[in-house]
C-alpha cells in the first residue's frame, strides 16, 4: 500500500531561504558571489548590456577575455558604441593591491580599475558572476543581460590559491586540462599544481628520452606497467606532448594561473623505473605504503642524477614557474637498506639511518633545479633536515602538526593538509572516496583556516603562502566524471578560504550562496559537480517514508522498486505512506542532468553481514593483517586481502553450516567503502547442495549479485582475469532476507 501525504517540513525550510533573482532576471538583493569580496556596496538600478556595449581599455588579456565571453553569448561589443560602456583602467598608478580590483557598476558605465592584469581579470570574473549564469554557456536572451549597480573593492587574502591534480593514476587529456584550468580561473584560483609522474604513469614528453612516454605512459597486460586502479585488462594511458604543455601554460597565464609541475622522486617512481629498471637498487626492497614495489631510485647510482638532469632541464624550459616540485614523499626506505652501494654511501657520508639518504638525494636534485634557474618544492617529508635550505617550498600534507612545524621552521609553506584539503577523501560516509584522512565534507573543508588555529607570530605568518586542495586520482575511473564530483563544490570552498577575509567566512551563508546561484553557474560552466543527497527516514508509527531536502529548491526523485532514480522518476513532494519501505531509492537532481548518489531510508537496514559462514577457503595466500577469517566474523568493516595479484583460476568459497534462506546475496569485493582492489574479471556461482553449482552474475565494478530460489549451501568467487591491483580484497557477504 503506497499513498501520498503532504509533507510540511519541506515547505517550512523553503521559507527560510531567499532567492536574489526575480522573474525578469534583475538582481535585487545581495548577489551570491563566491569567493565573497572584501567590500561590497549595493547601489540603485542596473546596467543593461546591449548589442553595442562599448569596451574601452588596452588590448590586455582581461579585456580580450571579457570581450570573448560576451561575444560567445551573442552579445556584440561595439568600440564606437555610444549607449553604455565598460571602461578598464589597468595601471600600477591606481595603487591597488596585487590581484586586487575596484569594480563600479553604474547604469551607463562599468568601471574596472586595477594595478595589474590579474586584478582586472578578477574584476571580470566577478562581473560574470553578477550576470545570468548562462553567460558561461552561451545562448543569450538579450532582455536578461543586466547587472546590478554596485561598488566592489576586492583583493585576495593569500597570494597562493591552488588546486593539485594527479594525472598519473587517472589520465586527463590536454583538452580536459584546459577546461579544468578555465574552471579554476572562474574561482579566482591562481595556481595549478600538476602532478605529472607517479607509480602508475609518466605523463610528460621528454624529448631526450622518448621511451618515457612511449612506454611509461601506458599500462596494460602487455605494457611495462601493470594494470591498476580500474584500468582493467586493457591498454590504458596517455601523455602530454611538449606542444600541448606550452599551449596549456599560455592559456593558464592568460587566466592568471601559474602551473607548478611535479615529478615525484625518489619514491612513487614505478613508471619511470619500469622504463629504465637500471635506476633501481640492484636488490629489491619492500613495498611502499601503497603496496608498490620497484618504485624507488637508487641514491648511490651516479648516472641517475644525469637522467634526472635531462628531465629537469626540459621541464624547466616548458614551465615559466619559479618552482619545480620534486615530491619526496612516502619513500620505501627498505630498498636502500638492502642495497650494498647505498649502504656504502651511508658509511662514507657518516649517515646513521636511511632517511639521511633521502635528504642526500633531495639536496642533489635541489642543486640540479637551481642550475636551471628554479627553486625546489617538495612534500613535507623534505623539511625534516635543515640541510635542505630554507629557500625550499614545503607542501604540508600529512597533518596540521607538520604544517605548523614547516611554517615555524621558516619554510615557505603551502597548506594542503590532508584532513581538510584532500578532495580525494569521501564527502560523506556513503560516497566513494579515500578515507585515510577522514571524511572531508564541504563544511569541514570550509572550516579550515591556514592561520587562525595556529597562533603564528607575524613573522611566521609570512611563511604561509596560502592554501591548496588536492585531488589524487586512484579512484578516478568511476563513477561518471568523478574528478569533477570530487573537486566541486569543494574547490569553491578552497577559493573562499584563499581569497576572502576570515571575518566574512560563514558556512551557512556560503552554502546559501552556493545553492542559490553557484550551482547554476557551475552547471553552465559545464562542471559535473556533486549534489548533496536527501535525508530519508522511515517512521514506523506512521508507516511513512519522509524526505528532508538538502536545500530548499532541491528536486528529489524516487523509485519504489530498488532501481536507480532517473530524470523520468517521479518528484517527491510529500511523505510517502508505505509498509514496504526497503525498496525506495531517492536522489537529488539538478536540471534533470546531474544527480546525487541515491539513498534509501537511513534508519532501516537493507542487508545484513551476519556471521553465516562456517568456513571460507581460497587457494591464495592471505595478508597477515587481513586474514581470511575476516570473512566470517560478521563485521562489514574487516575484509580479506590476498598476498598477491589474483590470476585466472583463483577462487574464494564461502560455506554455510546451516543452509541460508534469503532473497539476495550481494558479493562485494575491493576494500570496503573505498572499493579499490576488487575483482576485475570474474563471476560468482552458488550451490544448493554443496555439489552442483549454478553460475551467477559476472562482476561489474567489483560487485556481483545472487538471487537464489532455494536455500544456499555455498557461494564461490571465480577469477577469470588478472586483478588490476597488487592484491585482491574481498568483503563479507551482504545478505538481503
Ligand atoms: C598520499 S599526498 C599520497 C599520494 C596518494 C594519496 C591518496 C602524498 C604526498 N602522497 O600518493 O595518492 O595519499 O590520498
Amino acid at each position: 500500500m503506497t499513498s501520498v501525504k503532504p509533507y510540511f517540513l519541506i515547505i517550512a525550510i523553503a521559507g527560510l531561504f531567499l532567492s536574489f533573482r526575480s522573474e525578469a532576471g534583475v538582481t535585487e538583493k545581495m548577489p551570491c558571489l563566491i569567493p565573497v569580496p572584501q567590500d561590497l556596496k549595493m547601489g540603485e538600478g542596473c546596467f543593461r548590456f546591449s548589442q553595442s556595449t562599448n569596451i574601452r581599455g588596452s588590448r590586455s588579456y582581461p579585456v580580450l577575455y571579457l570581450q570573448e565571453k560576451l561575444n560567445a553569448s551573442g552579445l556584440a561589443t561595439d568600440p564606437s558604441g555610444q549607449a553604455e560602456e565598460i571602461v578598464f583602467s589597468i595601471s600600477p598608478k591606481n595603487g591597488l593591491p596585487e590581484e586586487g580590483y575596484r569594480l563600479e557598476i553604474g547604469e551607463k558605465r562599468i568601471m574596472i580599475e586595477s594595478s595589474d592584469n590579474a586584478g582586472a581579470f578578477y574584476a571580470v570574473q566577478t562581473l560574470l558572476q553578477l550576470m545570468p549564469p548562462r553567460i558561461y554557456s552561451g545562448g543569450a536572451d538579450i532582455e536578461e543581460w543586466t547587472v546590478p549597480c554596485l561598488e566592489i573593492n576586492d583583493y585576495p587574502r593569500f597570494s597562493y590559491r591552488g588546486m593539485m591534480l594527479d594525472v598519473s593514476r587517472t589520465f586527463y587529456d590536454a583538452s580536459y586540462i584546459k577546461k579544468h584550468i578555465e574552471w579554476l580561473a572562474y574561482h579566482k584560483i591562481n595556481r595549478f599544481h600538476w602532478h605529472l609522474a607517479d607509480d602508475n604513469g609518466w605523463r610528460i614528453e621528454i624529448r631526450k628520452h622518448p621511451e618515457l612516454t612511449e612506454k611509461g605512459a601506458w599500462r596494460g597486460p602487455d605494457e611495462v606497467i601493470e594494470p591498476s586502479f580500474g584500468s582493467g585488462n586493457k591498454r590504458y594511458g596517455g601523455y602530454y606532448t611538449q606542444k600541448e604543455i606550452r599551449e596549456i601554460v599560455r592559456l593558464a597565464a592568460e587566466r592568471n594561473i601559474e602551473i607548478i609541475p611535479e615529478i615525484d622522486l625518489p619514491g612513487h617512481s614505478r613508471a619511470i623505473a619500469a622504463v629504465f629498471p637500471e635506476i633501481l637498487c640492484p636488490v629489491e626492497g619492500g613495498a611502499s605504503v601503497q603496496g608498490e614495489t620497484k618504485n624507488v631510485w637508487c641514491v648511490s647510482r651516479e648516472e641517475n642524477y644525469r637522467l634526472i638532469e635531462d628531465i629537469i632541464k626540459e621541464i624547466a624550459s616548458m614551465f615559466p614557474s619559479e618552482y619545480i616540485h620534486l615530491g619526496g614523499d612516502e619513500v620505501a626506505l627498505a630498498s636502500w637498506k638492502e642495497c650494498p652501494s647505498c649502504q656504502k654511501l651511508m658509511k662514507e657520508c657518516g649517515y646513521t639511518d636511511e632517511n639521511q639518504l633521502l635528504f642526500h638525494f633531495v639536496r642533489r636534485v635541489k642543486g640540479i633545479v637551481e642550475k636551471y634557474g628554479k627553486k625546489l618544492a617538495g612534500w613535507d617529508e623534505i623539511m625534516e633536515d635543515s640541510s635542505i635550505g630554507k629557500d625550499a617550498t614545503v607542501y604540508a600534507w600529512r597533518s596540521v602538526g607538520t604544517a605548523e612545524k614547516s611554517v615555524r621552521s621558516g619554510y615557505r609553506t603551502v597548506m594542503q593538509v590532508a584532513e581538510y584539503c584532500y578532495v580525494d577523501m569521501k564527502q560523506s560516509p556513503l560516497e566513494r572516496g579515500h578515507n585515510w584522512a577522514g571524511i572531508v565534507t564541504l563544511e569541514k573543508l570550509y572550516s579550515f583556516d591556514p592561520l587562525d588555529k595556529f597562533n603564528f607570530t607575524d613573522e611566521e605568518k609570512e611563511n604561509v603562502a596560502g592554501i591548496q586542495g588536492g585531488f589524487w586520482s586512484e579512484l578516478g575511473n568511476r563513477p561518471y566524471r568523478f574528478v569533477e564530483y570530487q573537486n566541486y563544490p569543494r574547490t569553491a570552498a578552497i577559493a573562499e578560504i584563499g581569497w576572502s577575509s576570515p571575518e566574512s567566512r560563514d558556512y551557512p551563508d556560503f552554502y546559501r550562496r552556493l545553492v542559490t546561484s553557484h550551482y547554476d553557474r557551475m552547471y553552465h560552466q559545464g562542471i559535473a559537480f556533486r549534489l548533496p543527497y536527501p535525508d530519508v527516514k522511515y517512521f514506523e508509527k506512521e508507516n511513512a517514508v519522509k524526505v528532508r531536502l538538502p536545500y530548499p529548491s532541491a528536486v528529489v526523485r524516487y523509485t519504489v522498486d530498488g532501481s536507480e532514480p532517473d530524470s523520468d522518476s517521479p518528484v517527491c513532494m510529500s511523505a510517502i505512506v508505505t509498509d514496504s519501505p526497503r525498496k525506495f531509492r531517492f536522489a537529488t537532481f539538478f536540471n534533470n542532468d546531474l544527480k546525487s548518489i541515491s539513498v534509501g531510508a537511513s534508519n532501516i537496514k537493507l542487508f545484513d553481514t551476519l556471521a553465516v559462514c562456517s568456513d571460507v577457503i581460497t587457494n591464495m595466500g592471505e595478508h597477515t593483517r587481513f586474514p581470511l577469517s575476516n570473512l566470517k566474523d560478521g563485521n562489514a568493516a574487516t575484509y580479506f586481502r590476498s598476498d598477491r595479484k589474483a590470476v585466472p583460476g583463483d577462487y574464494i568459497e564461502y560455506r554455510f553450516g546451516t543452509p541460508l534462506s534469503c532473497s539476495e546475496i550481494i558479493v562485494e569485493t575491493g576494500i570496503p567503502d573505498i572499493t579499490l582492489y576488487g575483482v576485475t574479471d570474474g563471476y560468482v556461482e552458488y550451490s544448493y547442495n554443496g555439489i552442483d553449482y549454478v553460475k551467477g552474475d559476472t562482476f561489474v565494478d567489483g560487485v556481483a549479485v545472487i538471487r537464489p530460489d532455494q536455500q544456499v549451501k555455498s557461494v564461490r568467487i571465480n577469477i577469470t582475469g588478472k586483478s588490476d591491483g597488487p592484491v585482491l580484497a574481498v568483503q563479507d557477504l551482504k545478505i538481503v532476507f
